[in-house]
């Protein structure tokens, strides 16, 4: 009897290491977990959870005797949290150990922005060098840059734009004790005072659509967006319109509403960097996120503490 279900596309050694630990089973997405016979089903006490589609109630209705969901992830926002809690259904994550790979990835982006990175290379493999340099580019020291959600990896982006003398702002919910710049009530006060606004808040309902028309418009056309949260937290075609026609200069984004297919008119703008999720792409934080994974699941079947609880 196997009672733990891997969902998701898991690399080789993350799925040999789940057999291994836990003779889990493997599918590559809920839409064929549905599909397993009843009786697999009913035995799966724990789903080791990879990807992005909706873990919802019909989902965990599959599975009646379910008891974790751990989540391959820090962000958690595609599992109902509040429907697994009502069915007595534990959920965990994998914090702390991407944060410095994705803060990472948020500053390479703004500086691909601003530096124009992509279009220099294209300029030196299409031979056009001896023809003249692209123009010039904008200057990353003393930008005035907002974080929107200044939580773990929130912070370790303001740490990294501290060391590139860059003026720091931040939104949080609550005020930070020693805050690497200054609080903004509001994501709009933020993005007011800022020309550059990197978005890290935690995705969900909470943060759906939080970064609006209003808040592009107050960035204005001098202004660059970075996303490295999740899609669903920045208005996309509020955000589009205005990469269109110049209202907004620039926009560096990791995540997107409907990844893997992303809105095709991204495609044609010259003003943005973009990337195929790959904040925690990293082989150390990926090796590191399946191992927090696993313990989760082997304190569950175990009947331990769980390490990183969401509920
Ligand atoms: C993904 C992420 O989980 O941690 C998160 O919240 O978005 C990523 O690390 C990754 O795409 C694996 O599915």
């Amino acid at each position: 009897m196997t009672a733990t279900l891997a969902i998701g596309p898991y690399g080789r050694g993350d799925a040999a290491a789940l057999e291994r630990a836990f003779d889990a089973r493997r599918v590559p997405s809920l839409a064929e977990a549905g599909a397993l016979d009843a009786a697999v089903r009913q035995d799966i006490r724990a789903v080791a959870y990879r990807a992005h589609d909706p873990f919802d109630a019909d989902a965990m209705a599959l599975f009646p005797s379910l008891g974790l969901i751990a989540n391959f992830g820090v962000g958690h926002d595609a599992i109902d949290v509040g429907e697994a809690a009502r069915r007595g259904i534990r959920v965990t994550n994998t914090p702390d150990v991407l944060n410095d790979d994705v803060a990472d990835l948020a500053v390479g982006l703004l500086i691909a922005q601003f530096r124009d990175l992509i279009r220099g290379d294209d300029h030196v493999r299409d031979g056009r060098w001896p023809g003249g340099s692209p123009p010039l580019a904008r200057s990353l020291t003393g930008a005035r840059i907002g974080i929107l959600g200044l939580g773990r990896i929130g912070g370790e982006i303001a740490a990294r734009l501290a060391a590139f003398k860059t003026e720091l702002h931040y939104w949080s919910r609550s005020r930070k004790t020693a805050p690497p710049g200054t609080w903004h009530g509001t994501p709009l006060d933020l993005a007011r005072s800022v020309e550059v606004l990197i978005v890290s808040i935690v995705g969900g309902a909470r943060t759906r659509g939080m970064v609006c028309a209003e808040i592009l418009d107050a960035l204005g056309p001098g202004g660059v967006l970075v996303n490295v949260s999740r899609g669903s937290a920045v208005d996309e075609d509020a955000l589009i319109c205005r990469l269109q026609d110049g209202r907004l200069a620039g926009a560096a984004l990791d995540v997107f509403r409907n990844e893997p297919r992303i809105d095709p008119r991204f495609m044609a703008l010259g003003t943005t960097v973009l990337q195929p999720h790959m904040g925690s792409a990293t082989q150390k934080a990926r090796s590191a996120m399946a191992a927090v994974q696993r313990d989760n699941i082997a304190a569950f079947l175990d009947g331990r503490d769980l390490p990183t609880p969401v509920v």
